[in-house]
């Protein structure tokens, strides 16, 4: 896992995919600490918006709502799907998303870190659910 301090707001923790070491490395190290840590505040599960939702983002979504942790899908890379592929998958996991999910968020969130494509979003929504994003009283 690794941590990075966003300043002195909130940390954010990088876990390891559903990969090689799976499901050692991922029963011991990451429900671990998704189960017993106190103060986490979001859990995004990454999915490749090139392929739409796989085994592995099964068997990650299964464990976070058996745990009841709230949970958001982020779609990824998605300059690499064409504009008709993307579409079909974002609707694909948007049903999902609705007909199978209690703990996930029902907004998805399309992101491209080659483009830069929806990271602003993406980074207000984290300053929201860390309590970063004040809104002034106006009267
Ligand atoms: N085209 C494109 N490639 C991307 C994007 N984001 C990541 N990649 C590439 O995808 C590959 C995998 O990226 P990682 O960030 O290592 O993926 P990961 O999901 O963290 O992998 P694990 O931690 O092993 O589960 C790398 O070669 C990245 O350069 C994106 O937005 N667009
Ligand atoms: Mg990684």
């Amino acid at each position: 896992m690794n941590f990075f301090n966003v300043g002195k707001y909130f940390t954010l923790v990088d876990m390891p995919g559903y990969g090689y070491h799976a499901p050692q490395d991922f029963v011991e190290m990451v429900e671990a600490y998704l189960q017993e840590r106190q103060n986490l505040k979001r859990t995004f599960l990454l999915v490749d918006g090139l392929v739409g939702l796989q085994k592995t983002d099964h068997i990650g979504i299964e464990m976070l709502e058996e745990f009841g942790i709230p949970y958001v899908l982020v779609v990824t890379k998605i300059d690499r799907a064409s504009k008709g592929l993307l579409l079909k998958n974002v609707l694909d996991i948007q049903q999902f998303v609705e007909e199978k999910t209690q703990g996930c968020f029902p907004q998805l969130f399309l992101v491209s870190s080659v483009e830069f494509s929806g990271i602003h979003l993406l980074r207000c929504f984290i300053a929201h659910v860390t309590g970063n994003l004040p809104i002034a009283e106006t009267n």
